[in-house]
């Protein structure tokens, strides 16, 4: 297993659309460890593959509390079959967009279709966080950042903040 690179916006990397995997194998299996690693160690409670550079719709997740047994999960091809129509707001974060929290509206519940780390085929009824952080994921597969719910003022805010970030991260010091 390894720990991979994060990347955060702005990046056009992170506006791609991920494509469905055809097998779950040795080889993907290899990529969900490394993924789950890199979450572990952000440390966060969700990550999709094109926030490591990899299209591919694959995402993985960790919803338990600190001190509680570890819970990870793997969504491989993920498709949301059903929504609610009642909502839920939550104060959203990413690793892709560092440092910054604001509050997302979003269906309550939904049932997701997906394969899992075996290749299984799999349904499952999501509320909650579990809900929350799907449809967040979700969004990467589509090259969608949280940021992209907010208003255009704050998105650009943002957006300039964290290039001016990356600009002193570059400038010696
Ligand atoms: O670690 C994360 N926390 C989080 C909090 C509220 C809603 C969504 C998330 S997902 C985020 C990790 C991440 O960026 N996943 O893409
Ligand atoms: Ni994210």
């Amino acid at each position: 297993m390894a720990i991979r690179e994060i990347i955060t916006a702005p990046d056009p990397r992170l506006k791609q659309v991920s494509t469905p995997v055809e097998r779950v194998d040795d080889e993907l299996r290899a990529l969900m460890d490394d993924m789950l690693e890199t979450m572990y160690d952000a440390p966060g409670i969700g990550l999709a593959a094109i926030q490591v550079g990899v299209p591919k719709q694959v995402i993985v997740m960790d919803l338990a509390r600190e001190g509680e047994e570890p819970q990870p999960r793997y969504f491989v091809n993920p498709e949301i079959i059903w929504s609610s129509e009642d909502t839920s707001v939550y104060e959203e974060g990413c690793l892709s967009v560092p440092d910054f929290y604001e509050e997302v509206e979003r269906p309550a519940r939904c049932r997701v279709r997906y394969l899992d780390y075996q290749g299984e085929i799999r349904e499952e009824e999501c509320d909650d966080m579990l809900a929350t952080c799907l449809q967040h994921e979700m969004d990467h597969l589509n090259g969608i950042l949280f940021i992209d719910h907010l208003s255009r003022v704050k998105r650009d805010m943002m957006l300039k903040k964290l290039t001016k970030q990356k600009k002193l991260q570059k400038e010696p010091a």
